[in-house]
């Protein structure tokens, strides 16, 4: 089947509304659920795993400095989308099959929040990698203005993950970059291309 180019919009994740707002910090929580969304008109609904039952994921987006605190919440089924390759190094069988732990790219934050890959967690929390510290991660967002992206890195399915859908958006944006005047609103759009790193 030969699928129309062209043939839809380029979708734009929604930016994720915080639970809590005020001068002194930002509080979100963030849920992975399984879903289904089209992917192209002209195939029927796809399977998908997505935050906040968005694929990719709702963009986060912060200022510069802002403290965030943000829960990510594994709502996952039991069973993996995707087939495991049990030979790959962390996803042996004394492991749960569906485990996640989000990474924000490029974010400068303590390791407790740093989305390590044994710091893995299960559905309800009730399964932990071997270095989990936190269910709350704090981000400082210490960066300049820059497009980051948070995407699951626990060990062994990383790769898996993502494909599922598990990734999105994370923007920091300060004064100066506003003074630069760059295209803005409808204008600016973020662009996501997958592609498999080394990504275990
Ligand atoms: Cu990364």
């Amino acid at each position: 089947m030969i699928l129309s180019k062209f043939a839809d919009e380029l979708p734009i994740p929604p930016i994720l509304i915080p639970q809590w707002k005020d001068q002194y910090y930002t509080y979100y929580e963030v849920n992975m659920t399984e879903f289904k969304q089209s992917l192209h008109s002209e195939l029927n609904d796809t399977t998908v795993w997505g935050y906040e039952g968005s694929y990719p994921g709702p963009t986060i987006q912060v200022e510069s400095g802002e403290k965030v605190f943000i829960k990510w919440i594994n709502n996952l089924p039991d069973k993996h989308l995707l087939p495991i390759d049990y030979t790959v190094h962390g996803a042996h069988r004394d492991v749960p099959e569906v485990r996640t732990v989000v990474h924000v790219h490029g974010a400068c934050v303590e390791w407790e929040s740093d989305g390590y890959p044994e710091a893995w967690f299960t559905k309800g929390f009730k399964q932990v990698g071997r270095y989990f510290n936190k269910q709350v991660y704090q981000y400082n967002n210490c960066n300049h203005a820059c497009t980051l992206w948070y995407h699951d890195h626990a060990l062994g399915i990383s790769r898996l993950n993502i494909y599922a859908g598990l990734a999105g958006f994370y923007l920091i944006r300060d004064q100066r970059e506003r003074l630069m005047n760059l295209p803005s609103g409808k204008y600016e759009v973020p662009l996501m291309l997958p592609f498999n790193l080394l990504l275990f």
